[in-house]
């Protein structure tokens, strides 16, 4: 098979990826290691910058999001199930983000891209990438046991954390942080909370979201090697609720879970994200702590900006945004990571926390509660930094 851009992982990415290069007239073939079902069955995030909700919008993909998706301007945080801070991220910053599910979206790219009639090769094997420091790159897999091949212009790695395209960058800088605990998430068939509510309590962090009227998302911090099967709802709800003050516990509506899970939280980051004709996008090339709802966004302003360096390059034969992507992506990627650490730091309980790391971490919070400056620069950054081209 022959292509001008192969991409490798057909999640938000690879598959915005997709999308933005075939309206702009550029061929693709996308090569995805599971079942579209599979892909298509992955509960993750839910929390949309005005950057992301545009840049779909603009690209044929806001019809349903802006009928099913939910304005979410509100940032409200509870400390010690005492005190609330509510902050309205639109009064702060002028910008709203919005609720809407990982999985829809996810739905929303195969609908385009089956309209389109573009192809995504699914449950593809042994995916390897050839040539990236050639002119003439390749990606070669097996399907239904025959070894295929698509010759290409450029790769785009696509294909998440233990994906097989960021180790095929050289010499890279990998900067990692693993922190000694994980989130337990669940979705109930309840109507959520009216907005985000985050908690930081002696007994752990907790979460209250959305995904629609009738779906909730909740989240308990739990130990980094806790398994669901210790956790029953029953125990989930209990733990959740202590949380909370009793104004926001009284109003959690509780019910049976319909997915539980538990995600590890790391901070990572490899660089370059991009080495001859190979470019990273995505989870490929990091990683944050779900705390500040950044990943999928940050999926997809590194797709922005990908996107726009292979139109220069194929539209005009201009290579400077090619030649930009790696430290331009990356000065967003390196502001979220900072910020996802930052309110990871800010909003839950470590084990280890010495008497001095307790007391400073509820001093911060009680600035946070007490500036408006603090709260407008956490807000600035909540919404995420605008692109920079
Ligand atoms: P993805 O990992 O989504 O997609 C990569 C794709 O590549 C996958 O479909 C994979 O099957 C495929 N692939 C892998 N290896 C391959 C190979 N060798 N060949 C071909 N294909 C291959 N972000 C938030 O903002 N908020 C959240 O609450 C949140 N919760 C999360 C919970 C969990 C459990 C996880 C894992 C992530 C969560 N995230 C959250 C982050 C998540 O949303 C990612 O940022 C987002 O999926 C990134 O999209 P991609 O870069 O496309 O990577
Ligand atoms: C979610 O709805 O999954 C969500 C919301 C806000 C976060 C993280 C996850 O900070």
């Amino acid at each position: 098979m022959r292509t001008q851009v192969a991409v490798v992982g057909a999640g938000p990415a690879g598959s915005l990826l997709a999308h933005l290069l075939d309206r702009a007239g550029i061929a693709t073939i996308v090569v995805e290691r599971q079942s579209r079902d599979y892909v298509l069955s992955r509960i993750r995030a839910g929390v949309l910058e005005p950057g992301t909700v545009d840049l779909l919008q603009n690209s044929g993909l806001g019809d349903r999001l802006m009928a099913e998706g939910h304005v979410h301007d509100t940032i409200n945080i509870a400390w010690q199930a005492r005190e609330l801070l509510s902050v309205d991220t639109f009064d702060a910053v002028g910008k709203r983000m919005m609720a809407y599910g990982q999985t829809k979206i996810q739905e929303d790219l195969y609908a385009a891209s089956d309209a389109a009639g573009r192809e995504i090769v699914f449950e593809a094997e042994d995916v390897e990438l050839h040539g990236i420091d050639t002119e003439s790159p390749f990606v070669t897999f097996g399907k239904d046991g025959i070894a295929e091949r698509i010759d290409c212009d450029y790769i785009a790695g696509c294909d998440g954390f233990h994906g097989v395209s960021r180790p095929m960058i050289p010499n890279r800088t990998e900067y990692e942080k693993e922190y000694p605990f994980g989130w337990l998430g669940i979705l109930s068939a309840t109507p959520p909370m009216p907005a985000l509510v985050y908690a930081n309590h002696e007994r752990g962090f907790a979460l209250c979201s959305m995904r629609n009227p009738m779906l909730s998302r909740y989240y308990v911090q739990c130990d980094s090697d806790d398994s669901i099967d210790n956790w029953s709802d029953d125990r989930f709800w209990e733990e959740l609720l202590a949380r909370f003050p009793p104004a926001i516990r009284d109003q959690i509506v509780t019910g049976p879970s319909i997915e539980k899970s538990i995600a590890p939280l790391r901070s990572f980051v490899s660089e370059p994200m991009a080495y001859g004709r190979l470019f990273l996008a995505g989870d490929a090339a990091h990683i944050v702590p779900p705390t500040g709802a950044k990943g999928l966004n940050l999926a997809v302003a590194d797709v922005h900006y990908l996107s726009l360096a292979l139109r220069a390059h194929y539209d005009d034969g201009d290579d400077s945004k090619l030649d930009q992507y790696s430290a331009t992506a990356l000065r967003r990627v390196w502001s979220a990571v900072r910020f996802s650490w930052w309110l990871t730091m800010l909003l839950h309980k470590f084990p280890s926390q010495t008497a001095f790391g307790q007391r400073a971490q509820e001093q911060e919070l009680a600035y946070l509660m007490s500036s408006t400056h603090a709260q407008n620069s956490m807000c600035e950054q909540y919404i995420g930094l605008p692109y920079e081209w």
